[in-house]
């Protein structure tokens, strides 16, 4: 039987075991719905139970790629429970409360670091209940990033999932199931006319992303991170204690190596603008290199690469500067697409990269928005080995705690430049905004004494960073 008949039978034998009804019900997010979906009683229709999960298997997840399920509780752990049967693929229980006693677990069952769990839910109105099971499973390390479930209400619960980094999937829209129902005289024409007109103005509230990765520690994010240089600046951060990237934006090699000799243990990271030096050589690179491994930091070239998949390639690893051969990792727009990130995947043989994906900019009046900035995080996704971080502003931009947040636009005073760069201070950027790594240019290359303001810079942002993890904001 196809898709659709299959989908239809499922749709008349819910109704027939009044797992929907119609009348004046209010949901559990409070808002007042002139249909409701009870699927709690599907436990005493154990065909309707393996139809649902024998659907949720053929249509929705035989082609994605995971280790565990996971059911949000209640509703849903049968249909969790057959799926992990059919699968042969493991199940967690998260406990909706965790244990006062003994090992106070919250979610029950063997797993790994880094491994993928899918959701599985009966209903989504506004996503709050699929967020709850999301956060217990990344603070235990576990990679969410998709839910199958079987009817969206199509309220909003799609779009704050994915403002969340986990994308749904479901059997039924609930325009669908109205669509079956009426069609074969379940419910009358008019009936359905109030339910559509009822999803067209009655949205549930936004729910706001999950942060607390900017509480995780980052030693503790090592093990979170599935980038290689993402892996390596948490950790030079967390043995150096900084979170301070310098930014060299100088024209001379000369001046950037001296400046280099004199910062460098400050700094976890350095960043440059390879196509400013004026008397560019291999030298100049040999040198920076040795530096990096004297004082234990890396190199990111700020290249801001946002052409075709194909120059970009072409920019990355040829020409003068040949930057493939010696950046640890490099700054890239979403501008033009998936086919960048497909490119700079394809280059990385040298070794391990990673890029920095820009998702927001610190200028005034860039004209960078919402929507593009969530379709950026969305993208880089799907590269999870390639992508260190994000350049952006705010730490609602992106959750997972594997994934670096590079902030520009910070000085200790001074509120713009005369070129639209704006700026705050170390306290906003990491403790209000989330950032892990803050990238300092003008505030120390243009003092009269480096040295000492790199160290204060990395004094006063480290000491912002350890207010953040201790949890003690006022
Ligand atoms: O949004 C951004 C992104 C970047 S990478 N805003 C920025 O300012 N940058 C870079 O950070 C910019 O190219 C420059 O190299 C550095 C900030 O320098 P500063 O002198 O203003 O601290």
């Amino acid at each position: 039987m196809d898709y659709n008949k299959q989908l239809e039978n499922l749709a008349l034998n819910l109704f027939k075991i009044d797992a929907v009804k119609f009348g004046e019900f209010t949901t559990k997010s409070g808002i007042k719905t002139p249909v409701y979906f009870d699927l709690r009683v599907i436990v005493s229709y154990p065909v309707v139970m393996e139809l649902i999960s024998h659907l949720l298997f053929e249509f929705l997840l035989k082609t994605s790629e995971y280790d565990y399920f996971c059911g949000v509780p209640y509703t849903a752990l049968p249909i969790a429970t057959l799926l992990s049967v059919e699968a042969k693929k493991s199940m967690l229980m998260r406990r909706k409360e965790a244990k006062s006693y003994g090992t106070k677990k919250v979610i029950e069952g063997h797993y790994k670091l880094n491994q993928k769990c899918i959701i599985v839910e009966d209903v989504v109105t506004s996503g709050s209940s699929v967020l709850e099971t999301v956060k217990d499973l990344r603070n235990e390390g576990l990679i969410v990033e998709e839910a199958v479930i079987i009817l969206d209400r199509e309220q909003g619960g799609k779009q704050n999932l994915e403002a969340n980094n986990v994308s749904m999937r479901s059997l039924f829209t609930m325009s669908k199931l109205i669509e079956i129902l009426v069609n074969n005289n379940c419910i009358t024409e008019q009936v359905g006319k109030e339910v559509k007109s009822y999803l067209n103005n009655i949205h549930a509230p936004a729910v706001v992303p999950s942060v607390n990765r900017v509480n995780i520690p980052f030693e503790k994010r090592i093990e979170l991170s599935t980038n290689s240089i993402a892996k390596q600046l948490f950790n030079i951060m967390a043995t150096k204690k900084t979170n301070l990237c310098l930014s060299v934006d100088l024209t001379s090699s000369t001046k950037i190596i001296d400046l280099l000799e004199k910062v460098g243990e400050h700094i976890c990271l350095v960043k440059t603008h390879i196509d400013i030096i004026e008397d560019f050589s291999d030298n100049f690179i040999m040198q920076l290199k040795q530096l990096g491994t004297k004082f234990n930091f890396l190199i990111l070239e700020d290249r801001k690469f946002a052409d075709i998949g194909n120059t970009v390639s072409l920019q990355y690893s040829k020409g003068i500067y040949k930057i493939s051969e010696w950046a640890d990792c490099v700054t890239a727009h979403s501008l033009s697409g998936e086919g960048i990130l497909k490119a700079l995947n394809t280059c990385t043989n040298t070794g391990s990269k990673g890029v920095f994906f820009l998702a927001e900019m610190s200028s005034e009046g860039n004209l960078i928005t919402h929507e593009y900035t969530e379709a950026t995080v969305r993208m880089a996704a799907k590269y999870p080995d390639l992508i260190t971080g994000f350049v952006c502003q705010k730490k609602e931009t992106f959750s997972n705690p594997g994934l670096i947040q590079l902030t520009p636009g910070v000085q200790l005073d001074s509120l713009k430049d005369d070129f639209g760069q704006v700026y705050n201070t170390p306290e906003k950027v990491v403790l209000e905004n989330g950032a892990d790594v803050v990238v300092v240019g003008r505030g120390i290359v243009a003092s009269k004494n480096p040295e000492a303001q790199a160290a204060i810079y990395k004094d006063t942002l480290w000491k912002c960073y350890m207010k953040r993890v201790s949890g003690k904001l006022e």
